[in-house]
């Protein structure tokens, strides 16, 4: 390990108990010393995702659902100290948090570290990376979440969950929103881009527009898709959709009189329906309108997280005659190391203007942040630690 220091001790979001249960607080711990192919990030921020809140929220499944943890898996600072393995980045470089991949199996070797067999989507982090500083209560707290745990001031990070852009960022003030680009703003546009392979001939719905799906119309505007429409039942998103590129926006609360939401879809899109429908909102209901609104031969690709006991039913004979396809993805089935360039450079030639919807609040008021997530009022939150 180079450099003197072997343990960082600073505040961290730690989840004791589920968000519910008011279980997740503002701690200070200290890090354990890294591994071989470890480095040891200073974050300057963390962007919340809602699956560090299903994750910290859960009961049941003692894989996903264990406290006490640190979560967190979209996050920006430093390298303040690097393992002997360790080749991406030194310490002082500028780095960005993203998933985590073993490079050995199957989908690594194939291109696609986003399906890796390892690490995704089962390596919820179960592994102790931190210790509380309390001396009257010593836990032991796991961390590595995604390969990492960003909420954290200071987080071990495995090699491969870190991706080195200190030629790429301007300012610690940039490197703070740029956050996000780890998770949320490559499942969207990745699905668009990587997934889906949209082109101009394609008409597209995006339902549900947060973080991920906003991404998702900045990817279908960037690969000229014909008509884009954009769903969701919050005004101000959809304000921002179609400052982004939307050609078309639903407010589901507001239907037109007599139209269910496939039929109003469908009838933007020549009666037919969209090519490509991307559901981001895991809401059962979105999900099955969603596969019902898409075209003969069209795509139906599943990214937001359904509740868990969820089961798509559909009628096989049918469905086969429809000729379309529902899929899942995650992250975009970006290789992270290639797509945050991509999406930097985009947002440098201003067509992927996400700046427009993070919203920087410091550390101490992540509840606040993820309040305001779910109504709808910041659709990115960032947590900036100091
Ligand atoms: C997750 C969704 C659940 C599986 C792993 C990837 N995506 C974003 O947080
Ligand atoms: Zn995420």
């Amino acid at each position: 390990m180079s450099g003197e220091q072997k343990t960082w001790t600073g505040k961290a979001i730690v989840a004791r108990d589920t968000l519910a249960n008011k279980g997740w607080k503002i701690e200070d711990v200290t890090t354990r010393e890294i591994k071989d192919d470890e480095l040891l990030v200073e974050l300057v921020a963390s962007g919340v995702c809602h699956t560090d809140v299903m994750c910290g929220t859960g009961t049941g499944n003692p894989d996903l659902f264990y406290y006490p943890r640190v979560l967190g898996h979209e996050g920006s600072g430093y390298v303040k100290a690097v393992g002997s393995k360790v080749k991406v980045a030194k310490p002082g470089d500028a780095v960005l948090l993203s998933f985590d991949w073993c490079g050995e199996c199957e989908s690594c070797k194939n291109g696609l570290p986003s399906l890796c067999y390892e690490s995704m989507p089962l390596n919820f982090g179960n592994k102790p990376a931190f210790e509380s500083t309390n001396p009257e209560d010593p836990t032991v707290i796991a961390g590595k979440f995604f390969g990492q745990s960003s909420f954290s001031r200071y987080s071990v990070a495995k090699q491969n969950s870190v991706v080195n852009v200190t030629d790429l960022v301007e300012s610690k003030e940039e490197l703070q929103a740029f956050a996000p680009l780890g998770c949320g703003f490559q499942t969207g546009a990745g699905t668009v881009i990587n997934v889906a392979k949209a082109t101009e001939k394609d008409a597209i719905a995006i339902l549900g527009l947060g973080g991920v799906g906003l991404s998702a119309i900045m990817a279908a505007k960037l690969s000229g898709c014909r008509t884009i429409i954009g769903i969701d039942r919050v005004g101000s998103r959809m304000e921002t959709a179609k400052s982004l590129g939307a050609t078309h926006v639903l407010d589901t609360s507001k239907l037109p009189t007599g139209l269910t939401v496939v039929q109003a879809v469908q009838n933007i899109c020549e009666g037919a329906g969209p090519s490509i429908t991307i559901d981001t909102t895991g809401a059962p209901v979105l999900v099955m309108a969603g596969i019902e609104m898409t075209r003969k031969g069209g795509k139906i690709i599943q990214v937001g997280s359904t509740p868990p006991e969820f089961q798509v039913e559909l009628p096989a004979f049918l469905f086969m005659n429809s000729g379309k396809a529902y899929m899942g993805a995650i992250e975009g089935n970006s290789t992270s190391s290639e797509f945050i360039p991509k999406m930097i450079q985009w947002y440098r030639e201003g067509k992927f203007p996400f700046d427009r919807f993070v919203k920087l609040m410091p550390a101490e008021d992540f509840e606040r942040g993820i309040q305001e997530m779910h109504t709808g009022e910041t659709v990115k939150p960032v947590i900036t630690w100091t």
